[in-house]
């Protein structure tokens, strides 16, 4: 019996280790390997403008003309932007990087990047794993300093994952091509919804990889195809970007990550909840401003149900934010909440840099007959009272 019990002990110990190393080998969240190009090639970084033959980037696989740019290279007169750091990589006429990752299987996961356009009108970058693809329109730019971060989330359908950036553009110009930087994962996790809230991450806390560095947020592009979002529970729906801020770099209304709305009428955002049909609902959220100098007045749409009410940011002079409410009652079991920008907003310092109203700490609860939660437990807490006092005498 003894010796038996040990050996299932040293079975499970050894079941323990090969667990162990099974999540060892698992990809953690953080900079993907020489995701910031920073690691020089075996033969040195390329000197002069334009390397002869195929570059050798450690850690990526390459195809095409993939070039690694250094700071203060130019081209055509103009300087190639770096987001990062000193190098970056360039992708010219349908060229492309991978890399493979090891990750858990159907888990969903968030990959942040930084892209730039160089010099066609039309860039795009698209970046998949297969069978999910994205493809991004690079000819927006929402800040002054030439490049953006972006998120793109995926779900793991097997555990041996490819990491693929292409640039699918034909220009006349092969040297023409999207620059990438900065490349990191994170593997997301689905928030658990609270007893009194129907909206899931209505906090906004968990989303993709941010850089402590970069004092750009993260964009949020269209996810209407994919159906899965770097922000667990939300959608984006439309052409134009949202952006995932942080609280090292903007103000936020609640906790450490918001959202702010900063692509007009053509940046929603939006959830389907859980309700039940013809019951009264309130939804609640905080709605402020990122502390960007963003030029006001700033106003957001907000749509429960078959509400739709805009609101426009008027706060108290101590405070970064206000609190706004919709009441609705639901028509079915699940009610769509969206938001977007009523204005078109950019920074008062470089009248170009896109920016918006900020959103946070969005809730969705039954408000029943007496108008709010709290007056429901303040009636029962009174009832109570009066059960007590009653037994007392
Ligand atoms: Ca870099
Ligand atoms: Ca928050």
């Amino acid at each position: 019996m003894a010796q038996s019990s040990s050996k299932s002990k040293w079975v499970s110990l050894f079941m323990l280790l090969c667990a162990r190393l099974a999540t060892a080998i698992v990809i953690e969240d953080g900079p993907l390997p020489n995701g910031d190009f920073e690691t020089p090639p075996s033969n040195g970084f390329p000197s002069g403008a334009i390397a002869e033959g195929p570059i050798l980037i450690p850690s990526w696989r390459s195809n095409g003309t993939v070039e690694l740019v250094e700071a203060g290279q130019k081209q055509g007169g103009m300087i190639l932007i770096i987001p990062q750091g000193r190098h970056a990589v360039r992708l010219g006429n349908d060229a492309e990087i991978s890399q493979g990752l090891k990750v858990e299987k159907g888990s969903i996961y968030s990959v942040s990047f930084s892209a730039a356009r160089t010099c066609a009108q039309l860039e795009s970058l698209n970046v998949s794993v297969p069978p999910a693809s994205l493809t991004i329109d690079l000819q927006t730019l929402y800040n002054v300093q030439g490049w953006d971060p972006y998120a793109y989330a995926f779900e793991a359908e097997e555990e041996d994952v490819s990491l693929i950036f292409r640039n699918p553009g034909m220009e006349d110009d092969p040297t023409c091509g999207p620059i990438i930087d900065d490349i990191a994962i994170k593997k997301l996790f689905t928030p658990d919804r609270p007893k009194d809230n129907a909206v899931m991450n209505g906090n906004l806390e968990e989303g993709p990889w941010m850089f402590r560095n970069t004092s750009l947020g993260v964009l949020l592009p269209s996810n209407l195809d994919e159906e899965i979002s770097s922000l667990p529970g939300w959608n984006v729906e439309s052409n134009r970007a949202i952006r995932y801020i942080d609280s090292d770099h903007f103000t936020v209304p609640e906790g450490k990550r918001a959202i702010e709305l900063i692509s007009g009428k053509e940046g929603i955002i939006s959830q389907m909840v859980e309700t039940t049909a013809n019951k009264p609902y309130t939804l609640t959220f905080s709605l402020g401003q990122a502390g960007d100098k963003c030029k006001q007045p700033l106003a957001v749409m907000a749509f429960a149900g078959d509400q739709a009410q805009n609101i426009h940011y008027t706060p108290d002079s101590n405070s970064t934010f206000q609190s706004a409410n919709i009441n609705f009652t639901a028509k079915a079991e699940r009610t769509r909440i969206a938001f977007y920008s009523i204005y078109y907003n950019t920074r008062s310092d470089d009248m170009s840099s896109l920016c918006g109203p900020v959103v946070d700490d969005v809730r969705v609860w039954f408000s029943g007959s007496s108008g709010n939660g709290l007056g429901g437990l303040s009636l029962g807490l009174s009832f109570a009272f009066w059960l007590f006092v009653f037994s007392m005498v």
